[in-house]
């Protein structure tokens, strides 16, 4: 299996309640390594920008709100399978359908506030990860 990485943040509903180190080290457990890291407040535009791909779709708008209403951590992780496997972390989309001991499952309040995000394929990492890390703040 290919050492991958792929594109993390903790949302907003989860820097607000101080669960950034209960989230990464569910990360960390599960074998991925955080290798390059920051704490950001976006803008609604950055945040319409990096959803692109929703636009139009009903939830577009309270989603971009939400993700520039605080700050958020945004993380470059790396690892074996680490697309899936950051996938399988995080837990089902809506919180209801995740499974035990998963992100979601544990922290997520509702569909929209799901307290993290994880990119679905090695095309999105690519795009995630150069949205918001220039080379060199990424060090393995
Ligand atoms: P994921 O974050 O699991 O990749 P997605 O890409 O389908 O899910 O959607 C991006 C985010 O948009 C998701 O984390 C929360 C929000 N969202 C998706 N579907 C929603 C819905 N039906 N109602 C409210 N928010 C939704
Ligand atoms: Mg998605």
């Amino acid at each position: 299996m290919a050492i991958e990485r792929t594109f993390s943040m903790i949302k907003p509903d989860a820097t607000a309640r101080n669960l950034t180190g209960k989230i990464v080290a569910k990360l960390e457990d599960a074998g991925l390594r955080v290798v390059a890291s920051k704490r950001i407040h976006m803008s609604l535009a950055q945040a319409e920008a990096f959803y692109a791909v929703h636009k139009g779709r009903p939830f577009y708008e309270e989603l971009t709100k939400q993700m520039s209403a605080g700050p958020v951590v945004v993380q470059v992780l790396e690892g074996e399978n680490a697309i899936l496997k950051n996938r399988e972390v995080m837990g089902a989309t809506n919180p209801a359908n995740a499974a035990e001991g998963t992100i979601r499952k544990e922290f997520a309040l509702s569909i929209g506030e799901n307290s993290a995000h994880g990119s679905d394929a090695p095309e999105t990492a690519a795009e995630e990860i150069a949205f918001w890390f220039s080379k060199t703040e990424i060090v393995g």
